[in-house]
């Protein structure tokens, strides 16, 4: 199991303990927050590994590197014995559409994936949650049925929750990725030495609410469950593209190159 709000973050506790019900969880997640880091691989500088406990006391492994990287440290070998699943979550925050190239919980699960390994990412549609629980039920509930029905090569699932109690959830639906409508601005300012520097800011992304969408099901009280293949390619558009005559544009290589 691995978190990208870090090692402390409420959601990873609250999912661990779901969880524990299925089988042996091991944790192994980032020191600290790497919300929004997208998918990374750390190349140029060392990754650390620390012994730890969690807030309950469980031992954990905290690492240097992302969320990524937590999962490819645990599936090269950091964690000796075989992972049947990776578990990423409960995430601050839903991460649909769009959001899951962003995602550093999502990208956490594609890790696996790309490894062969199954995964779930699980994530909750709120930034001032304390409380967990219900979203790491479902998440255990959907580890489980992954867990019994196994998951094509190259698919993991993508689980986004309401901020609701049990009861007013109004049930699970599968759902396709929908469009995300971000809202961010540039601010401009200036640093003590006059050189400006930028955020990049905003309100919280809306959303396009189409029927079976993601963003749809969080907004109608559904927990949403997405099936995201890593393939990305864009099959419509290949026999398309063979018409466009690519290799007789008339550009030709500079002299050297
Ligand atoms: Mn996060």
């Amino acid at each position: 199991m691995t978190n990208d709000d870090g090692i402390r973050a409420p959601g990873l506790l609250a999912l661990k303990n779901a969880c524990s019900k299925l089988g042996k969880v091991t944790v192994l997640a980032p020191a600290r927050n790497w919300s929004a880091s997208g998918h990374v691989k750390t190349m140029h500088k060392p990754l650390r590994l620390e012994e730890m406990l969690l807030d309950d006391g469980t031992p954990a492994l905290s690492t240097t590197g992302a969320p990524s990287d937590a999962v490819a440290l645990a599936l090269l070998g950091a964690i000796p014995e075989p992972i049947d699943l990776v578990v990423s979550g409960v995430n601050e925050g839903a991460n649909l559409g769009h959001d899951v190239t962003y995602s550093g919980t999502v990208t956490a699960a594609m890790e696996a994936t790309i490894f062969g390994v199954k995964a779930v990412a699980v994530s909750l549609d709120s930034r001032d949650c304390e409380d967990f629980t219900v979203a790491a039920m479902w998440g255990a509930q959907v580890a489980r049925a992954v867990l019994d029905q196994g998951l094509p090569r190259d698919v993991l699932l993508n689980v986004n929750l309401p901020p609701l109690p049990a009861d007013r959830i109004a049930g699970v639906q599968i759902t396709r990725m929908g469009l995300r409508i971000y809202r961010d601005e540039l601010t401009e300012r200036v640093d003590p030495r006059g050189r400006p520097y930028y955020w990049i800011v905003g309100q919280e992304p809306t959303g396009i609410e189409d029927e079976g969408t993601d963003i749809w099901a969080v907004a109608n009280d559904y927990v949403s469950v997405t099936p995201i293949q890593l393939d990305l390619t864009a099959y419509k558009l290949m026999d398309c593209l063979h018409d466009w005559d690519l290799a007789d544009k008339g550009i030709e290589a500079d002299e050297g190159c």
